[in-house]
C-alpha cells in the first residue's frame, strides 16, 4: 500500500482480517510489496566454512556413528540465514560427507539430483547404477535423480567430499520419492570407467548394446580433475581473460550441451596471481570450493579471506569480486540450470 490509511479505516480493516482469518483468507495488499520485490533480497547470508574446522567435527562424528548407521554421514552446511531448512541457498543443499576406511554408505535412489566434489582422500568410489567411479581429489561425480547410488571406501584413508543437492528445490515442488535397495551395494553392472570411455570425450556410442545402459538424457557422471584442470591451465595460457569471471569453464551434460543436471550448474575458474575481477552479480546464489590459492572475495563490501578447501556461499544478487594473492582456482555450483529453464536468470556486470 502506498499511503497510510486513516485510523477508522484501519481499525475496520483489522476487524475484517480477524473475522476472515479462521476461513484461511488474508489480504494481499498487506503483503504485496514483500511478495514481489523490486530486486532479489536473499534471506541467505554470505558465509564461509573453514575446511579444517568442519573436518574436525566431521572426524569426531566419525568416531561416534558409522556411515551405515547414519545412512549418510554428512555435516550440513546450513546457511545461517536459513536456519532449520537444510539449505545453503534457498534452492540448494550442501554438506560434507565422510567415508572412513572399510565403510559403505548403502545403496538408495531418490528424485533429488546430487553432485560430489572430492576434497580429501583418493580411491573410494561412488557407484551409479552399479558402475563405480573411483574418486580423486577435485573430481566431480554426479548421482542424477532416480539413479541408484552407493559409496564405499576400501582405501586406508578417510574420504571427504562436498555434496551438493537440489533438496530444497524438490521440496518446493513437493515431488520427492526415495527407496532403498535391500542390499547395501548395487551389483556391479559394468567395469569402472566404462561410461567415461563412451561419453567422456565429446563422443557417444553410435548404437545399442551396453551403451543403452546409461539413461540417454544423463549418460556421464564423472568429470575428472585430470581432465578439467589442464583444460583450465591451457585456457589461461591462451585466451583473453573474462574480466568478471576470470578464466571459467562450465561442466556440460554431453547429451544436450546444457548444464550437468536439470537443476544444478557447475563450473571451475582460474584467476591469475595478482588479478582482481570486476564486480558482477547474478541471480544464482553460488557455493564455491577453493581448490587452490589464496586470496579474497569481496561480496557487497564484505570481505572473505580464501584458503584451499574452504567453502563459501554468495547469495543471489550480491556483487562479487575476487582478488588472487596467488593463482586462485575455484569450483562453484548453483541453481542457474533451473533458473534458465524458468526464464529467471539474470546477471549484471559492473
Ligand atoms: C544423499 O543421498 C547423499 O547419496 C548425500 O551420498 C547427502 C542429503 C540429503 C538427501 C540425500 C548421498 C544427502 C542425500
Amino acid at each position: 500500500m502506498n499511503k497510510p490509511l486513516p485510523n477508522d479505516q484501519l481499525s475496520q480493516l483489522e476487524a475484517l482480517y480477524a473475522e476472515m482469518a479462521p476461513q484461511s483468507l488474508t489480504p494481499l495488499w498487506e503483503v504485496l510489496s514483500a511478495l514481489v520485490l523490486n530486486q532479489p533480497q536473499s534471506p541467505a547470508q554470505v558465509h564461509r566454512w573453514s575446511y579444517d574446522l568442519a573436518r574436525d567435527y566431521l572426524m569426531r562424528a566419525g568416531d561416534l556413528i558409522s556411515a551405515e548407521q547414519a545412512e549418510r554421514r554428512v555435516l550440513i552446511l546450513e546457511n545461517p540465514g536459513l536456519p532449520g531448512l537444510s539449505a545453503i541457498t534457498p534452492s540448494l543443499y550442501a554438506g560434507l560427507q565422510l567415508i572412513l576406511p572399510g565403510e559403505v554408505a548403502p545403496c538408495h535412489r531418490h528424485s533429488q539430483c546430487a553432485l560430489r566434489f572430492v576434497i580429501e582422500g583418493e580411491g573410494a568410489y561412488t557407484a551409479v547404477d552399479g558402475e563405480k567411479a573411483i574418486m580423486r581429489p577435485f573430481d566431480l561425480v554426479l548421482t542424477p535423480g532416480g539413479q541408484w547410488h552407493d559409496h564405499g571406501n576400501f582405501t586406508d584413508n578417510p574420504m571427504i567430499w562436498l555434496d551438493g543437492l537440489d533438496i530444497p528445490t524438490v521440496r518446493h515442488f513437493d515431488a520427492s520419492f526415495a527407496e532403498k535397495l535391500p542390499e547395501a551395494t548395487h551389483p556391479q553392472t559394468v567395469k569402472s570407467g566404462d561410461t567415461l570411455v563412451r561419453y567422456g570425450h565429446n563422443m557417444r556410442p553410435m548404437r545399442g548394446g551396453v551403451a543403452d545402459r546409461r539413461p540417454q538424457h544423463q549418460p556421464l557422471f564423472h568429470y575428472t580433475y585430470t581432465s578439467w584442470r589442464p583444460a583450465l591451465d591451457a585456457m589461461a595460457a591462451g585466451a583473453e581473460i573474462d574480466p568478471h569471471l576470470g578464466h571459467a569453464l562450465e561442466f556440460l551434460n554431453p547429451a544436450n550441451g546444457g548444464p550437468i543436471m536439470p537443476t544444478i550448474s557447475a563450473h571451475v575458474r582460474l584467476i591469475p596471481q595478482g588479478y582482481t575481477t570486476l564486480s558482477r552479480r547474478s541471480t544464482d546464489g553460488t557455493t564455491f570450493v577453493v581448490v587452490e590459492g589464496e586470496g579474497e572475495a569481496r561480496i557487497d563490501g564484505e570481505s572473505l579471506a580464501l584458503s584451499p578447501r574452504d567453502i563459501f556461499v554468495v547469495p543471489s544478487w550480491k556483487a562479487l569480486e575476487f582478488s588472487a594473492r596467488s593463482q586462485l582456482v575455484l569450483f562453484g555450483f548453483s541453481d542457474k540450470a533451473s533458473q534458465q529453464k524458468l526464464n529467471l536468470y539474470k546477471e549484471q556486470l559492473a
